[in-house]
């Protein structure tokens, strides 16, 4: 135990040496000749692992001996990222740590890159996920995180010719050092078969659902370590297998093959992640995968609670449940399933429980994402909870016929049930209506989820609507990944901003200091030139570090408008080709993003981008004033190599799209000013560092609203701009790949004869004269330096610890606890 390590002698990073000298030997069966590096990383890693066990195990019994309330995180997506830096940052040991690997002769930072990256997700809505595990644990609150464990993440990126090839992501099959499988928590989970009629003695008749097929959930766990205090959280993740004694009666009855391959099933229920992003999946295995998650949570949890309770009065005082999105709505069917059909509970007790112990968190607007299932599909695989969907929507819209007498229009608005040829159920319907609390997560996104996407429940329930506002945790995407900046900031304001972000702003007169600012901009140099190294190893690029590095990472998708970054790239080399001699900022644009593998329009941004790489790099009358990388694989670990470098961030998102961002947050608050459109967070942003401190451009939402409603035809934007005509043109008819002339017809098409759906033409100009202001405003490096610095000094309140404490207060009811007591 702790206790007995720290009654010998040994120094912090002796005790890392020993035990990792011990995995080597005792888990590895390695010595100092036959161990590979894996073998030291894995025993470095396990090293680590050991020191947070004590912990994990006396916060997990604090929390059972105080009986505390918890929270339980549903999310089919945690973008966890590496975790060997973050847990030696955590418990305070980082130092130490490459202290012991230096004595083991073993090179810390490649230790650090050999760490596996848990991609188990596709974007922000993932990596908000891993924020908020990351401050719950530091703001000391009891919660858990509930998720799959995917045997391939997140698909791996190459590029062929240009094009994104997807590979399948093997993170597993080294093994993964931070994980602890615990079979003695294994859930039974149940799909298909059908309802039965049965009579009960008295007469009547009962339904029971028979005739399902078994498999099983095993937990894996994953310690979350708060920043230097006791708590370990843990992330658990769940992994399907086949039932023990699964199809037994098929394998005596000889048939191996069928049975076996009927095992198989089950375990393809956890293969892969959909890598679909702000789109829904729509395949009964996608369904089968949001059924598992809620269904082997919600078992887990009761059961913990049955533990301490023997009824069910106190359950929402001891629990509460985030569904991150609508992926986890079917938790309200469950719950329901679990309290009335295998705990007695009466129906309308049960309902109380379960509105009581819900919180929905809305991700997006856009329609494509909202998930419908089709009835039929839901009630084959899920016949039980068809039925109870059911009765909770005829309740819900019997209340609502008392409250809006003879309206039958808004009872078909805001039914859970879509009719039609094909009827199909609208899970964010059930969300809302299982839920006491729905936020979006900016104040625009809260807004128009009350406005535009329900304003029927909004006027139904106009309590149960809110917003926070997303956060990102400031160590990983500070601390741990601009390491120099944190030091910087530290000499001048002592480290009380870890624990409290918005102590940055004792910043602000600093910056008045020359020598503060010359010490910042060395740091965003070395950071630069580092990335710059980076580049020219991963694509033979030479970028120059003191060009203006103008950075969009994120997702591709055509609302996000990379397309629009592009056209400023081919507006300035067009410039550039007609005025060789013209005065230009030089830029690297360094672009990183994955665009899910059906969506063929988003590839073919990814091909022009790389095009317009291959042709301007190259190119000698550029003579290397624009550069255009686009690095592969985008990930975790990657935006924490680009992001403190950094000069421009990209948030050029159509407004009204982007629910929040949160890249945005991460890129200010390492001293990159933002261009970006009046959308998701961007405008919170604007409020905090000052509009004078920010390129803000392009239409607002409503006046997309208003040019939609007046016609909005694109060709007068073409007709009427000869720059962004020759532009396009040069789309068209594929200038830049004069062999394969009409690989870039479709974007063309989009932007013009398909109508533009994201208002590119509209806010081409607006963003052209924009990117000029930036220009202008880099070449004064002085003005540019003091902006960037108020940036970092004032977006403390980004910080995921104010949004979990907001989330805790309006939502969740939740305390934090302090453990003191570690073994
Ligand atoms: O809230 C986290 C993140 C936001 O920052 C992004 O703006 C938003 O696009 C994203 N939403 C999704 C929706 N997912 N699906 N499907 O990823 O959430």
């Amino acid at each position: 135990s702790e206790q007995e390590s720290t009654r010998t002698t040994q120094t912090p990073p002796e005790k890392l040496k020993t035990r990792t000298l011990f995995h080597r030997k005792y888990s590895r069966g390695k010595d100092g000749r036959t161990a590979t590096p894996y073998d030291e990383y894995w025993s470095f890693a396990h090293a680590v692992r050991d020191l947070v066990i004590d912990r994990f195990v006396a916060t997990q019994q604090h929390y059972l001996d105080r009986d505390v309330k918890r929270l339980y995180y549903f999310s089919m997506e945690y973008l966890v990222g590496r975790l060997l830096k973050s847990n030696l940052l955590a418990l305070d040991m980082l130092g130490p740590g490459r202290e012991a690997l230096g004595q083991l002769g073993l090179n810390p930072e490649a230790m650090f890159e050999r760490d596996t990256e848990a991609g188990l997700g596709n974007g922000g809505l993932g990596r908000l996920a891993a924020c908020y595990m990351d401050s719950l644990a530091t703001l000391e609150y009891p919660a858990y995180g509930y998720g799959l464990r995917y045997e391939h993440g997140i698909f791996r990126q190459e590029f062929q010719e240009g094009w994104q090839r997807e590979r399948p992501d093997d993170w597993l099959s080294t093994g993964y050092p931070w994980e602890m499988v615990r079979p003695e928590y294994v859930q039974p989970v149940c799909v298909y078969g059908r309802l039965e009629d049965v009579r009960d003695p008295h007469g009547g008749t009962f339904q029971v659902w028979t005739d399902w097929q078994m498999f099983e959930g095993v937990p894996y766990d994953i310690p979350v370590i708060g920043y230097k205090v006791n708590t370990v959280n843990m992330l658990r993740l769940w992994s399907a297998r086949a039932a023990e004694g699964f199809q037994l009666d098929v394998f005596n009855q000889g048939d191996y093959v069928r049975a076996v391959e009927e095992k198989n099933w089950a375990e393809n229920v956890t293969k892969v992640l959909y890598p679909s992003d702000n789109t829904q999946a729509g395949r009964e295995l996608r369904l089968i995968q949001e059924y598992f998650l809620v269904t082997c949570s919600i078992r887990d949890l009761v059961r913990r609670y049955l533990k301490n309770h023997h009824d069910w009065e106190d359950f929402p005082e001891k629990n509460a449940i985030q569904m991150n999105d609508t992926h986890p709505a079917l938790a309200v069917a469950e719950l329901m399933n679990v309290l009335c059909y295998e705990h007695d509970v009466p129906w309308d007790k049960a309902w109380d429980l379960t509105v009581r112990t819900l919180g929905f968190t809305n991700h997006t607007l856009l329609p494509e994402a909202l998930e419908e299932w089709s009835e039929d599909l839901l009630r084959r695989v899920l016949p039980r909870h068809m039925e109870i969907i059911y009765r909770i929507n005829h309740q819900f819209l019997q209340r609502v016929q008392l409250s809006r007498p003879g309206n039958d229009a808004l009872l078909q608005k805001v039914s859970l049930i879509e009719e039609g040829e094909r009827k199909k159920v609208r899970m964010a319907h059930l969300a809302v209506v299982g839920s006491h609390a729905v936020n979006g997560v900016s104040e625009l996104h809260s807004r128009l989820v009350r406005e535009r996407v329900m304003p029927e429940f909004a006027d139904l329930k106009p309590d149960r609507f809110i917003n926070i506002t997303n956060g990102i945790t400031h160590r990983r995407w500070l601390v741990q990944c601009n390491p120099e900046l944190a030091e910087l900031i530290t000499s001048r304001i002592g480290d009380e901003w870890i624990y409290d972000l918005e102590q940055l702003k004792r910043l602000e007169p600093e910056i008045e200091d020359p020598d503060f600012r010359t010490r910042f901009l060395e740091i965003k140099h070395r950071n630069k030139a580092r990335l710059a190294e980076y580049i020219h190893e991963t694509t033979g690029v030479d970028v120059p570090p003191d060009s203006l590095f103008d950075v969009q990472i994120k997702r591709l998708h055509m609302y996000k408008r990379q397309l629009l970054n592009a056209m400023h790239i081919i507006t300035l080399y067009r410039r550039l080709k007609h005025n060789p001699g013209m005065e230009i900022t030089p830029r690297t644009f360094i672009f990183g993003a994955k665009a899910a593998p059906a969506y063929l329009l988003a590839k073919r941004v990814i091909k022009l981008i790389n095009t317009l790489g291959d042709v301007i790099n190259k190119d000698p009358e550029v003579d290397g004033r624009l550069k255009v990388v686009f690095l592969p694989d985008y990930n975790v670990s990657l935006a924490e190599k680009i992001i403190p470098a950094a000069d421009l961030s990209e948030q050029i998102s159509m407004a009204g799209k982007e629910a929040s961002g949160t890249g945005n947050m991460k890129l200010a608050l390492n001293g990159a000013l933002t261009i970006g459109t009046w959308d998701g967070a961007n405008i919170e942003i604007a409020e905090h560092v000052g509009e004078e401190n920010i390129f803000i451009f392009g239409r607002r939402e409503e006046e997309f609203e208003d040019l939609r409603r007046d016609g909005y035809n694109p060709w007068q934007y073409y007709d009427r701009n000869p720059e962004l005509k020759g532009v396009l043109d040069s789309l068209k008819d594929n200038e830049y790949e004069p062999e394969d002339p009409d690989v870039f017809r479709e974007l063309f098409d989009e932007l013009t004869a398909h109508g533009d759906p994201f208002f590119y033409l509209a806010d081409y100009r607006d963003y052209i004269e924009t990117q000029q202001r930036v220009a202008e405003c880099y070449r004064d490096r002085e003005r540019w330096c003091r902006a960037t610095l108020l940036n970092v000094a004032r977006m403390g309140w980004f910080s995921s610890d104010r949004a979990v404490r907001q989330y805790a207060e309006k939502v969740w009811n939740l305390e934090p606890v302090e453990v003191r007591d570690v073994g």
